[in-house]
C-alpha cells in the first residue's frame, strides 16, 4: 500500500522500475538509422538488441536507434554511415547497391520461389560474397541479413494481373538500379523515390503503383492509398546491418561480440517474425480493403527474357556471383 501510495505521488517513477539504472554513464555510443515504423519487426527486435546491449557490456556500450528516416532518407542515411554520423544503418538490398552493386544480386526478378532457397543462399555463399564486397566500400556487414520479405505489387489502378497491365504504369521502385532495369524492362514507367516519400506520391498520384513486402505494406498504412495487391513475389529483399568500417574496427574486442551476438540474434528473430506475420497479414490488410489477386507471373518473366534483363544482370553481377546464385536456384538465365 505504501509503495503504489508512493508511486501514486510520484508518476514519474513507475519508469524508473523499466529502465535500468547503471553505475556510470556508456563509454560507447552507437548511433543507428533505419527507415522503418516502430512498429516493424525490425525496429521491435533493434529495441531488444539495444538492451541487450547494454545489459552485457553493464551500461558500458548504448545502443542509440533513430527509426523512420528521422535523420533522412535512404541515400542520407547511407552517406551519414559512410561518414560516421551514423554507427550503423540498415539499408535493403536494393538501397546498398547504389554502392556496392553486386548487393542487389538477391534481387533479380523471380529469382528465389522460397524461404529455405533465400538463407542458403544468403548464409552460404551468396552472402558471404555479397558482404566481402560491402567490405570493399570501407563498411563492415554484420553476419545475419535481416529479412524485409517478398515484393508484392500494389495498385490504385487496375488490377495488376499480368505483364500487359504493367504496360506504362507509373510505379514507385526503390533507389536502386536493379529495380529501374527490372520495370522498365517489364514496360512499366518506374521512378525512383526513398521510402520516406513513398505515402505522399501515391496519395498525390504522382505515381499510381509501387512495390513491396506485405509487412511494409501494413506497418506504412499504404493500403490507404493503394486499392489492390498482386501476388508477385517478384523480388526477395532484405536489410544488410553494417557498420561504419572505422567505427567498427575501432570497437574493443569484447565489445565487438556483445554487439554483434545482439544483433545477429535478433536478426534471426526478425525472421521469423516475419515469417509468422506473413501467415496472418493479407487477411488483416483484406480486412482494412487492399484488395489480392493472383497474377500471371510467367508473363512477367517472359517479357524480361525478351528485354534481355538476364543476360544483363548477370554480365553486370559477374560469373561468380551469378553462379552462387544459381547454385542456390538453379539456371536463371
Ligand atoms: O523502400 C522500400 O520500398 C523498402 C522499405 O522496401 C526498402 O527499404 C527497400
Amino acid at each position: 500500500r505504501t509503495l503504489l501510495q508512493g508511486l501514486a505521488a510520484v508518476p514519474a517513477a513507475a519508469t524508473l522500475f523499466s529502465i535500468p539504472r547503471y553505475a556510470h554513464a556508456a563509454e560507447i555510443t552507437l548511433r543507428y538509422g533505419n527507415n522503418l515504423p516502430l512498429s516493424h519487426p525490425l525496429n521491435i527486435r533493434a529495441k531488444e538488441a539495444a538492451d541487450r546491449i547494454a545489459k552485457e557490456s553493464d551500461g558500458r556500450v548504448e545502443m542509440q536507434i533513430f527509426p523512420a528516416n528521422q535523420l533522412g532518407g535512404d541515400t542520407d542515411m547511407l552517406s551519414q554511415v559512410r561518414n560516421g554520423a551514423l554507427t550503423f544503418f540498415t539499408p535493403s538490398a536494393l538501397v546498398i547497391a547504389t554502392l556496392v552493386p553486386v548487393a542487389a544480386i538477391n534481387a533479380v526478378g523471380f529469382a528465389f520461389s522460397d524461404y529455405d532457397q533465400v538463407w542458403a543462399a544468403m548464409d552460404g555463399p551468396v552472402g558471404a560474397h555479397v558482404r566481402k564486397a560491402i567490405e570493399g566500400s570501407r563498411l563492415h556487414a554484420l553476419e545475419t541479413m535481416w529479412d524485409n520479405g517478398f515484393r508484392q505489387m500494389t495498385t490504385s489502378g487496375e488490377p495488376i494481373t499480368s505483364a500487359a497491365s504493367l504496360s506504362g504504369l507509373k510505379i514507385r521502385v526503390p533507389v536502386s538500379p536493379i529495380s529501374i532495369s527490372m520495370f522498365s524492362g517489364l514496360g512499366a514507367a518506374p521512378a525512383s523515390l526513398q521510402f520516406s516519400e513513398v505515402y505522399t506520391a501515391l496519395q498525390t498520384k504522382v505515381v499510381d503503383a509501387q512495390e513491396n513486402p506485405l509487412p511494409i505494406i501494413q506497418v506504412a498504412k499504404l493500403y490507404e492509398v493503394q486499392s489492390s495487391c498482386a501476388r508477385t513475389n517478384h523480388i526477395w529483399d532484405g536489410y544488410w546491418f553494417i557498420a561504419n568500417g572505422r567505427q567498427w574496427s575501432d570497437m574493443p574486442d569484447d565489445v565487438k561480440e556483445i554487439v554483434s551476438r545482439a544483433i545477429n540474434e535478433a536478426g534471426l528473430q526478425q525472421r521469423a517474425d516475419i515469417k509468422a506475420l506473413n501467415a496472418s497479414v493479407e487477411a488483416d490488410l483484406s480486412g482494412k480493403g487492399l484488395t489480392f489477386n493472383e497474377a500471371d507471373t510467367e508473363s512477367f518473366r517472359a517479357k524480361l527474357r525478351e528485354a534481355g534483363f538476364y543476360g544483363e544482370w548477370k554480365e553486370k553481377f559477374g560469373e561468380e556471383a551469378w553462379g552462387h546464385l544459381e547454385s542456390a536456384v538453379g539456371t536463371l538465365a
